[in-house]
């Protein structure tokens, strides 16, 4: 078998076309744009790339955005007081931080300063918390991206062993929910494999649905996994190549070609997983907007 190609920037787009509808008939029936607010700590490069990918979507379906860029010297406090005046913005509809931020200051303090009513990342406790009861929530942009593939392919889910390799809050440990979640797309076996898991194998090779982030390239290859596997291929991992003009080219997490070889679905990356999270990102934000998910007042 040679797996076929979920193409994540095509799905994205069409994604994007939808959202882009929804904001005009919104804007038509007399309301302001939806507003999303970035805020960036520091110059890291590849943070700085992820939010000219945002900003150019956000142009694209009609979201009005702004970054606003602190130095990396800055205190947990200052932080948490520019998130506060956004928060206190009522022109402000969605906020983000652009993670990873600077070593010394917790992600975890400057998330939970966000108003969870525009928390468009899903990162806040009260989202995370509302997903796992099942609640409708703000569900974190990649995990929902990649249920957003699964619909479009018409990948079936439920009763099937769903096998997620990473558990981080942004990626793995959503996704996990997500899978095994009864009243959403969910309803799988689900089983989560992380740094700890001894004979990783003897998982991965059980699984009808793989999702890798574990942000280790080549960590599954074609040997580890059944055929017929659905592989969603979460990682982004620069590799030096001197024949780019970057200087590196970008793998996943998945040796590519020995496990597209017993694969009926693989994501590539580029061009798989990645797209989707921005197109996902778009849509929380009109939901914030909208108040879809809390009821603005009045
Ligand atoms: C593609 C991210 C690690 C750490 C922080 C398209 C993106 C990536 C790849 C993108 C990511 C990864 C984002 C592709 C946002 C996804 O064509 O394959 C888009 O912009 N992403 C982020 O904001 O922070 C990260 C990965």
């Amino acid at each position: 078998m040679s797996g076929k190609l979920i193409d994540g920037r095509k799905v994205a787009e069409l994604l994007r076309a939808e959202v882009r509808e929804d904001v005009e008939a919104w804007v038509a029936a007399g309301n302001r744009p939806p507003f999303l607010q970035v805020v960036q700590v520091g110059a890291d490069p590849g943070s700085t790339t992820y939010i000219g990918a945002k900003t150019r979507a956000c142009r694209d379906v009609g979201i009005d955005s702004a970054t606003e860029r602190l130095p990396d010297t800055i205190s947990a406090r200052e932080l948490r007081n520019a998130v506060l005046r956004h928060n206190e913005n009522d022109q402000v509809d969605g906020i983000l931080v652009q993670l990873p931020l600077p070593g010394h200051l917790s992600s975890h303090a400057v998330i939970e300063s966000i108003d969870y009513r525009k928390d468009v990342d899903g990162f806040h406790p009260m989202n995370v918390g509302r997903l796992s009861l099942d609640q409708p929530t703000f569900r974190s942009c990649t995990p929902a991206g990649i249920f957003e593939l699964f619909k479009h392919y018409s990948i079936p889910v439920k009763s099937r062993h769903a096998v997620v390799v990473g558990a981080s809050n942004i990626v793995g440990s959503p996704m996990a929910t997500m899978l095994s979640r009864e009243n959403t797309s969910g309803k799988a076996t689900t089983t989560i494999c992380h740094k700890f898991t001894k004979d990783l194998t003897q998982h991965t090779i059980s699984a009808d649905i793989l999702v890798v982030a574990a942000g280790q390239p080549n960590l599954i290859r074609g040997e580890m996994v059944k055929e017929g596997v659905v592989v969603i291929d979460v990682g982004i991992n620069r590799i030096a190549d001197d024949t780019e003009d970057r200087g590196y080219r970008l793998v996943g997490d998945c040796h590519f070609e020995s496990v597209r070889e017993k694969a009926s679905w693989i994501t590539p990356v580029p061009g798989g997983v990645g797209p989707m999270t921005v197109a996902m990102l778009m849509k929380n934000t009109l939901l914030a907007a909208k108040g879809s998910i809390y009821p603005k007042p009045e």
